[in-house]
């Protein structure tokens, strides 16, 4: 199948690191859009202009990474992401949810924090920089029952974190949140997060 993301993107990662994880490192052909490539190539893979998008062999299209995600774990017969049912499984989906949302926080205050002063809303920077700092206190009170080999939770967590780190939001957040960080420059050792470490800024 073929994927469209782009380099930075913390949501293309999670599905970069699930097939990694799962044994399937060439199940998607990526390619790697500027800035200025997405917002043409990529609506009429998905309406909503938002990678990461994927098209299946029979031409259908897949996103958005939630999506991908699960059906990149129901693709092979080793041990899942994704607990197929049970408590485990509402509890890591609900955790990918988390990291979804810091990275989705995270992306608010990166591109406002990126406007001239004059049209800047230091409003919206404190609005997101509170649910930032939320998602991480609730990350820190959860490092104890985050699983390994990590979940569908865990590397939604972690690319949320790497991308916080990448545009240089909440940049003490390591100081402050000890056993998040410990967590987090180990996850940082696994080959599906040292392959998929963004480099260039796009
Ligand atoms: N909920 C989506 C979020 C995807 C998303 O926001 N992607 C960003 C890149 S990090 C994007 O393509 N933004 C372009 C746009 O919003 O037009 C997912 O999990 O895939």
């Amino acid at each position: 199948m073929k994927g469209y993301a782009t380099v930075s993107s913390p949501y293309a990662r999670k599905v970069r690191v699930a097939t990694i994880e799962t044994g399937q490192p060439d199940l998607i052909e990526w390619r790697m859009l500027s800035r200025e490539e997405r917002p043409e190539v990529v609506p009429p893979v998905n309406p909503l202009g938002k990678v990461p998008a994927v098209v299946l062999d029979s031409g259908e299209a897949l996103y958005d990474s939630p999506v991908i995600c699960a059906y990149v774990d129901s693709l092979h017969d080793g041990s899942k992401l994704i607990p197929p049912e049970g408590p485990d499984r509402w509890e890591v989906l609900r955790r990918e949810a988390l990291g979804d949302g810091l990275a989705e926080a995270v992306v608010a205050v990166a591109q406002e924090s990126q406007k001239a002063p004059e049209t800047r809303s230091q409003r919206v920077i404190e609005r997101q920089g509170v649910k930032v700092a939320a998602a991480l206190a609730a990350l820190e009170d959860e490092v104890p029952s985050f699983r390994d080999p990590p979940s569908m939770g865990e590397i939604a967590a972690a690319c949320a974190l790497g991308y916080m780190e990448y545009r240089g939001v909440a940049a003490d957040w390591r100081g402050r949140y000890g056993r998040l960080a410990a967590w987090y420059a180990k996850i940082l050792t696994r080959p599906s997060f040292v392959q998929t470490m963004p480099e260039d800024k796009a």
